[in-house]
């Protein structure tokens, strides 16, 4: 049976926010005769408040946390734990004070199950200043070359971007390609972070060099996830 695998912020629903309520009639039903997997950098709680919890326990299997917790059907399967040292921490504590982002709020660092979750900006930032940090980052890369710094420099840890203000950190490996031990067989991945350094990258690099039976769809948002569910599957 084909493998369905779906990242969230940004290919189910705008990144934080609540899935668009004729997708979610649509995706509720559709997902009922097949195996569906989510896989995102996200938690529960913001994960059960963006998809609604009817999807999120009738799937086959949610992955939080890039897969470092493990969800079937409302019932906890499995948790990795990851903190990070002190060295990391003060590394990251001058990214943001020497961020050129003007604007600063609160909450840099989410610790999750298996993953810590950072922004220069802060987490309790307004929807408005959001929305600018991302149209800033994409011009000025800042996420990107943060990330970078952390993978060439921190040989047991891993960093990458999603969402719009954030990125994820984990153990080294332990990124969203580890779902791929326990889904077997043909894959079809929809994320919208396929790129080198997007935390979908390392998911759709193993089903590559796997060599496996699979189909890519990097979509630009929601609404193309939507548009090629109705149109191919
Ligand atoms: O899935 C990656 C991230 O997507 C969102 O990121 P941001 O807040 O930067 O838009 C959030 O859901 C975040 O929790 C998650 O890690």
């Amino acid at each position: 049976m084909t493998n369905y695998i779906f990242d969230i912020d940004g290919t189910l629903t705008p990144s934080r926010m609540k899935i668009n309520s004729n997708f979610e009639s649509f995706f509720s039903n559709w997902i009922k005769d097949k195996q569906v997997y989510l896989v995102t950098g996200s938690d529960k709680d913001k994960t059960v408040e963006q998809i609604g919890e009817n999807i999120w326990s009738n799937v086959t299997c949610v992955y939080q946390s890039c897969g470092n917790q493990v969800w079937k059907n409302t019932k906890l399967i499995k948790e990795n734990s990851f903190f990070i040292d002190s060295r990391i921490k003060n590394t990251l504590d001058t990214y943001i004070e020497k961020s050129e982002w003007k604007f600063k709020f609160d909450n840099n660092f989410e610790q999750r199950v298996g993953l810590v979750n950072f922004s220069t900006i802060g987490r309790n930032c307004t929807q408005e200043m959001r929305d600018k940090y991302y149209k800033w980052d994409l011009k000025n890369r800042e996420r990107e070359k943060i990330c970078e710094f952390i993978n060439t420099n921190f040989s047991n840890i891993e960093a990458s971007v999603g969402g719009q203000i954030s990125i994820d950190i984990y153990e080294r490996g332990k990124n969203k390609a580890q779902v791929l031990d326990d889904i077997l067989g043909e894959v079809i991945f929809f994320g919208d972070r396929m790129e080198i350094g997007g935390n979908d990258y390392p998911l759709a690099k193993r089903l590559i060099q796997e060599k496996r039976k699979h189909k890519l769809h990097k979509v630009k948002n929601p609404y193309e996830t939507w548009e090629i569910l109705k149109k191919k599957y």
